[in-house]
């Protein structure tokens, strides 16, 4: 079969997840508008409380449903479980009502059995606030968090998903009953698994709850044939290709929680079982707590990095500036600036240029390289730094072999001679075990070629080739820090 690289998935990104037009079939939808007006009702209300739909569209809200008289205030974001009684057909179920867009309010219906205990009611409690420091205390914490999901909701498997740097995600922590279940523990999945709109959809709502993705889905049904926004509703229906996703991992009932940390969405915990599972709200409530708390213990665990690697930052430059000063400038101090520079960046070569002379460390370079290197990083002046983990990619033709990753910084002043320094990292071939090939097949469906979900997530090993070992965040803050106190140092009189 064919496949496309990653990365080519414009079709994949370009699905409206949010005004999919319908909902999933085990509740009901009904969305109101200014004067709590119903403008949108999904076609399955007939079969909850015995209703044409269309003869409820421009009703208001209370001449289809009795709500509590006294219900707070729903700010957007929030939400409320309550009773729901029809009169006429004295219909009792449980509604979730949500604030949409503009003013909307999103009113779910379920039947009272799916949001009644199926076990022990559980004891309310607020949740330690964990302070992790180390990875080590925060895997620990990691694994807590997903033992906890795995024993309130009942699922079968529970992931601990992390996004990495590179927005590919890896699997660092799993619950799971072995008899139902294999293990992705320290696999790798594509970015591309998720969409960019699905990303910004989770980091919007509390959980995603897919009780049953075979479930077919249920049309909305509209006066003007506006199709809502259903951003904010757990009804909202299931991508197709999703649904394709989850039947190629076994997964009929899918549940996943966000972890959002500083406006960032830094990791998923994915519930997975093989049956249709439906779990009372309250249970995701409560487990959303637990997962507020383990929001604060990331977020403070990545306070405690950052400030640590700030403090190694202004201490590594201290020592820089003392050196530059000791040896009476750059040039001078060249010798022992590049030992610092190799040791500190984890590189294999240093090269500075200043006008049309350089210095080397740690590798030959010729003119030729350096004019492409040159090229590459000074036709966007606008950056002040930049890197590449592969020069391949970036570089046509580039002559040494011994370059693979490149991380530059430039200063372009009046008066001063044109300054570059390049350190450079020799190619790192590695193994990436992934949960199935990453690369998408492309397969015919209705007719059309399209990018399709991966039939197998058996763990695929690829070797990968032509790339340095990544340039870390804090490398690259290093090396603006660095820039910064070059100029400052008036390496440029
Ligand atoms: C959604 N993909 C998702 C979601 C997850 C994953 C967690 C959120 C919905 C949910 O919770 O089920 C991916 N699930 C994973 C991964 C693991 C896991 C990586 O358990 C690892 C263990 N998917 C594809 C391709 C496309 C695609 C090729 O493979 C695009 C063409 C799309 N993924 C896709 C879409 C959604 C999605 C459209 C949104 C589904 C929805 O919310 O309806």
């Amino acid at each position: 079969s064919h496949s496309i690289p990653r990365g080519f998935l414009t079709e994949c990104e370009s699905e409206q997840l949010h005004l999919s037009g319908a909902i999933q079939g085990h509740g009901c939808l009904l969305v109101t508008g200014a004067n709590e007006t119903i403008t949108h009702v999904s076609s399955n209300i007939s079969s909850f409380l015995n209703l044409d739909p269309k003869s409820v569209l421009n009703c208001e809200l209370s001449q289809v449903l009795r709500l509590p008289e006294s219900r707070p205030k729903i700010d957007s974001g929030n939400r409320l479980l309550t009773d729901a009684y029809h009169e006429p057909s004295n219909t009792q179920l449980s509604a979730q009502l949500v604030r949409g867009a503009d003013e909307s309010l999103m009113v779910e219906l379920y039947h009272p059995s799916l949001q009644s205990a199926s076990s022990a009611p559980i004891r309310h409690h607020d949740f330690a606030k964990n302070q992790p420091h180390t990875p080590e205390e925060l895997l620990i914490e990691e694994q807590s968090v997903i033992s906890y999901v795995m024993s309130l909701s009942g699922f079968q498997r529970v992931l601990y998903y992390a996004f990495r740097e590179d927005h590919d995600g890896e699997v660092r922590a799993e619950c799971r009953q072995e008899d139902a279940y294999g293990s992705y523990l320290g696999l790798r999945f594509p970015a591309s698994d998720i969409p960019h709109i699905a990303r910004v959809l989770y980091k919007q709502n509390p959980w995603r709850s897919i009780p049953d993705s075979q479930e077919a889905s249920v049309p909305i049904i509209s006066l003007h044939d506006l199709k809502p926004d259903l951003t904010w509703t757990d009804l909202r229906s299931v991508s197709p290709i999703h649904q394709v996703y989850l039947a190629n991992m076994g997964v009929r009932s899918s549940l996943s929680f966000p972890i959002v940390v500083n406006g960032e969405l830094v990791a998923l915990i994915a519930a997975h079982h093989r049956e249709p599972k439906y779990l009372p709200l309250y249970i995701l409530e409560q487990i959303s707590k637990r997962v507020k708390a383990h929001e604060f213990a990331v977020s403070s665990f990545q306070t405690h990095t950052r400030l640590r690697m700030i403090d190694g930052i202004d201490h590594s430059l201290h020592q820089v500036q003392g050196l530059i000063e000791r040896m009476g400038g750059l040039e001078n101090a060249w010798p022992e600036f590049s030992a610092w520079l190799i040791k500190r960046f984890q590189a294999d070569g240093a090269v500075l240029c200043l006008d049309n002379d350089y210095l080397t460390s740690g590798l030959d370079i010729g003119a030729d390289a350096l004019t492409r290197l040159d090229a590459w990083f000074c036709h966007d002046q606008s950056d002040l730094i930049a890197s590449t983990d592969s020069v391949s990619l970036t570089i046509s033709r580039f002559p040494l072999s011994e370059v693979t990753g490149v991380l530059a910084l430039s200063i372009l002043a009046p008066k001063c001679p044109y300054f570059r320094l390049y350190l450079t990292r020799g190619e790192h071939i590695h193994e990436i075990s992934w949960g199935g090939r990453p690369d998408k097949p492309l397969e015919h469906h209705d007719g059309a070629l399209g990018i399709a979900p991966r039939h197998s997530f058996e763990k695929w090993i690829e070797k990968r080739m032509g790339h340095s070992r990544p340039w870390s965040r804090e490398a690259r803050m290093l090396a603006l820090k660095l820039r910064a106190l070059l100029m400052e140092l008036r390496l440029c009189k």
